[in-house]
């Protein structure tokens, strides 16, 4: 099997003999690499049936080494990237050595992806389950490869999310940006603001019931996300996007009237009052918990789209919001319209959403952000957005972003390309968002989501060089077998000769 993300580099060699995981295979672990040899033996257990034992290295006995163990190691010196591993598959056993605990793990998905497909299949049943013998050496491009699930527009509940973040793990995506609240939704539980969930969580898109996360769901996600070697990137959006809040706090309206709730499509109508020392309060009791509930290094605060905010209101806002930020000890991710302010805290991300190639005006106030000390997210809207209709067919998804987006236009940009003067350095990372207002549901989601996700893994993964659209999709349809096996509802798309 091939690898996607292409990784740096890869041997084979077939007429040695292979790897064959059998029923006396024992996974060995660093016991820093617990979790992650945990989750391996679990996932293996319920596709092979094998017992698959997790034990500390060290403590083999000659009688056991029969040559079928797995072992998980961490080695610093073998990069100062993280998320490095070297994965060798010989007769005599596989051996994932990470340059971290996040190396380790990304190189269990190697291991997946080099074993027959249906060890994502559950009950797989009897068959062999043979690696070529090879050395696989690799390292991620950017730090920061993630996706985005809006759970405002149309609510997910917890397993769903899990689902999800099993699913971009697998991809060696290391982030997963929560968009919890809009126009048409607040999903987080706020202590001393009950209203939010109570009135604000009722709704959704379309008038469809909503819902919201506790703080012991809102914990479960974190868990499970960081189990898997995936970082929790929470968005409280303001001042736009608002509605869902003014309907449930009258006082935070400037007219001391609640909005009615809001169940439609349209976006730029709300804002909160930038002028009410109220506001900032609400805020900072909001931000303050969520950096409290949160592990990561990241609150992103949304900032786009506020149409319905004076532009000298909005430059005055995203100076203060910035600054309430990282005031928590966070760093502020913003929509790159916070870049029209100058005064920002030091450090803030911008998260890119305009065109592969801009429009006019965008890319300066993405450069900002640079200017201003701090990193940039590439989700260029016409490639990266994953809530874009398929060209081939129209039963979900929006058009707004230069038309549909297909297989292969999501997959051949280059992110350094896109804004002169932000490059290599200046690029945290990429991300792919999938807005929900047309996507009710789990197969509406995977439809939308496999295959472009597989693209945004490999920007964000592999090495830059010329975008090779024929190399990747047979690379596509061979990992589409794991997402049949895994049960994934992927798009079967044209543009791709599926096994
Ligand atoms: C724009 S681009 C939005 C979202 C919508 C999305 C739909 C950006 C940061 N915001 O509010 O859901 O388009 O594609």
């Amino acid at each position: 099997m091939s690898l996607l993300p292409r990784p740096v580099s890869q041997t084979t060699d077939a007429s040695a003999p292979p790897f064959r995981l059998s029923a006396h295979s024992v996974i060995r672990t660093d016991p820093s690499a617990a979790t992650t040899a945990r989750i391996l033996a679990e996932a293996l257990r319920a596709s092979t049936g094998f017992a698959l034992p997790v034990e500390p290295i060290g403590t083999e006995e000659v009688v056991d080494s029969v040559g079928t163990d797995i072992t998980l190691s961490i080695d610093p010196s073998l990069s100062t990237t993280s998320g490095a591993y070297r994965l060798t598959a010989a007769a005599s056993g596989v051996e994932i050595v990470g340059a971290d605990a996040d190396g380790v793990h990304h190189g269990t998905q190697t291991l997946r992806q080099l074993l027959p497909p249906d060890n994502w299949a559950p009950m797989a049943g009897a068959q062999d389950w043979i690696i070529t013998a090879t050395v696989v050496d690799d390292a991620p491009r950017f730090a920061y490869r993630g996706a985005m699930l809006d759970v405002a527009r149309h609510f997910f509940t917890v397993a769903q999310v899990q689902r999800f973040i099993d699913q971009i793990a697998a991809l060696k995506l290391n982030h997963l940006h929560l968009h919890l609240t809009d126009d048409q939704g607040w999903r987080l539980e706020i202590a001393g603001w009950p209203e939010l969930t109570r009135i604000g969580a009722a709704t959704a898109v379309g008038g469809g019931e909503g819902g919201s996360y506790s703080a012991d769901d809102y914990r479960a996600i974190i868990e499970y996300a960081t189990a898997r070697r995936v970082t929790i990137v929470p968005e409280i959006d303001v001042p736009g996007h608002t509605n869902a809040v003014l309907a449930a706090y009258p006082e935070l309206n400037p007219d001391g009237v609640a909005r009615e709730p809001y169940t439609g499509t349209e976006v730029g109508f709300s804002s909160l009052d930038i002028h009410a020392e109220s506001t900032y309060e609400f805020l900072d009791d909001v931000f303050t918990q969520l950096a409290a509930m949160t592990p990561g290094p990241y609150l992103h605060l949304g900032g786009d789209e506020a149409l319905a905010t004076p532009e000298a209101d909005f430059l005055h806002f995203a100076r203060r919001v910035s600054e309430l930020v990282a005031t928590t000890g966070k760093t502020a991710i913003a929509w790159h319209e916070f870049g029209a302010s100058r005064e920002l805290a030091s450090g803030t991300i911008g998260q890119y959403w305009n065109y592969v190639s801009p429009e006019h005006g965008h890319a300066d106030k993405l450069r900002s952000f640079v200017d201003q000390g701090g990193q940039v997210v590439m989700s260029p809207a016409d490639a990266a957005y994953l809530d874009m209709q398929y060209p081939d067919i129209a039963t979900a998804g929006l058009t707004w972003a230069d038309g549909p987006t297909s297989v292969e236009r999501s997959a051949v940009w280059e992110p350094t390309d896109i804004v002169e003067g932000v490059g290599e350095q200046d690029i945290l990372g990429v991300e792919a968002p999938l807005w929900t207002e047309t996507v009710p549901d789990v197969q509406t989601l995977e439809f939308l989501v496999f295959p472009r996700i597989a693209s945004i893994a490999e920007i964000g993964w592999s090495e830059r060089r010329a975008p090779d659209w024929s190399d990747f999709r047979v690379r596509l349809a061979e990992l589409a077998q794991s997402w049949s096996a895994a049960g994934i509802a992927f798009h079967r798309s044209p543009e791709v000769s599926w096994l």
